[in-house]
């Protein structure tokens, strides 16, 4: 019989490529739908064929207890959230009701569903849980490189929201012995970002302007250091942290630190441009508390689970802008349409 999971955040970046990871491994894949009409739903449809759906959302906890049931997944991947860092200062409330709250409302479905400690049959065969944790605990950063036992401090009600569904997570393991894990993965791209995180915002500008139906690109703050991966790189590591005998944490991310300077130039230099002719700052993009620099250490996560990255950051933008340069063609023969559905 082949394993079910099911994805929150289907709809996602990281939702469509794990979706894809899991299929090719012979998985039953359902995705977690919310919405009466999510137009996203089409656009994973024609992405990942095979997929199966179910409602939900993560605001609802009687419509996780029904979608867990219905599935009765091995393993569940709750990559659901809020994901824009600058919306948790407008919508602090909202996003923490999802990508807090939400993490527990997921874990109580799994003990609703199957027993406390997410036991369902009688050899004790456990529902695996996969919470998406993120750099942006770490905020204001406590050493270089941030490792598991880095301390935390969050710089944003995102990053703190996060920072409650990482330990809910550890709490529910620890206190009912449930596999639950949480992948503390640092920022990850590909052309299936959504435009408004800085890579493609970028790649998507660097493309237009190149066609010559964009003249100028407004960013904020330029000296924000990251470390950027390849996100068909990291969702490997999601699966691989639940193919383990025992759950634990792992920080996942590629140990290089890159600027958004950085970004800006490899982008423009690969169509022949040079960025300081058509980039301005616009103050109004500064956060109002910014996370300066991140750089993870993934050494556990190289030795116990296997992982490597494949794709080192300036192939990853060049492979952003090429894409956008394909997507920019479309754009301009059928109009803003296909701009909006990136993907
Ligand atoms: P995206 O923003 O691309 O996707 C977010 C997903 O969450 C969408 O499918 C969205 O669905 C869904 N969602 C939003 N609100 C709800 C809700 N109330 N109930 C159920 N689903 C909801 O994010 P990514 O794919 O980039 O990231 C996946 C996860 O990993 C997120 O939790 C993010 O915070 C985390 N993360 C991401 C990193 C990165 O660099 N990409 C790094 C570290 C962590 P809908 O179509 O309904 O809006
Ligand atoms: P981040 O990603 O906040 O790290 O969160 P984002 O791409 O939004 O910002 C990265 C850095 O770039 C700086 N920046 C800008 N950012 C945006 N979006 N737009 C701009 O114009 C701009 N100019 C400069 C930012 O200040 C920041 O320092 C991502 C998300 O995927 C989270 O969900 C995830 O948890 C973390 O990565 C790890």
């Amino acid at each position: 019989m082949s394993k079910r999971a099911l994805i929150t955040g289907i709809t996602g970046q990281d939702g469509s490529y794990l979706a894809e990871h899991l299929l090719a491994q012979g998985y039953q894949v359902w995705g977690l739908m919310r919405g009466q009409a999510n137009p996203r739903k089409s656009r994973v449809s024609r992405l990942v064929s095979e997929l199966n759906f179910v409602d939900g959302d993560l605001m609802d906890q009687a419509s996780l207890v029904s979608a867990v049931d219905k599935v009765q997944p091995d393993e569940i991947y709750n990559l659901g959230a809020i994901s824009f860092v600058p919306m948790s200062w407008q919508q602090a409330e909202l996003v923490t009701e999802i990508n807090g709250m939400g993490v527990l409302r997921m874990l109580e479905a799994i003990r609703m569903v199957s027993g406390l400690n997410g036991s369902r049959s009688a050899d004790g065969s456990q529902m695996r849980f996969y919470q998406a944790s993120s750099s942006e605990m770490f905020g204001k950063v406590a050493e270089t490189p941030q490792c598991e036992t880095t301390i935390f401090r969050p710089r944003s009600p995102y990053g703190v929201a996060k920072t409650y569904g990482h330990f809910i997570t550890r709490n529910y393991r620890e206190s009912f012995g449930m596999y639950a894990v949480s992948g503390m993965l640092f920022n990850h791209e590909s052309p299936r970002r959504g435009a408004e995180f800085v890579t493609r915002k970028i790649s998507l500008a660097v493309a237009r302007i190149k066609l010559g139906y964009q003249d100028k690109l407004s960013l904020g703050n330029l000296d924000a250091v990251r470390d950027w991966g390849f996100a068909g790189d990291y969702v490997r590591a999601m699966h691989l942290m639940l193919q383990q005998d025992e759950p634990g944490d792992y920080v996942i991310g590629t140990g290089e630190m890159h600027s958004v300077r950085d970004a800006v130039r490899i982008a423009f230099d690969h169509v022949g441009l040079n960025w300081e002719d058509y980039v301005s700052i616009d103050p109004s993009l500064v956060r109002p508390a910014e996370v300066e620099i991140l750089c993870a250490d993934a050494e556990r996560a190289r030795t116990q689970l296997g992982w490597e990255p494949t794709v080192d950051f300036p192939e990853l933008m060049r492979m952003m802008v090429d894409a956008d340069l394909r997507q920019a063609s479309r754009e301009r023969e059928y109009g803003d349409l296909l701009l909006a559905a990136s993907w």
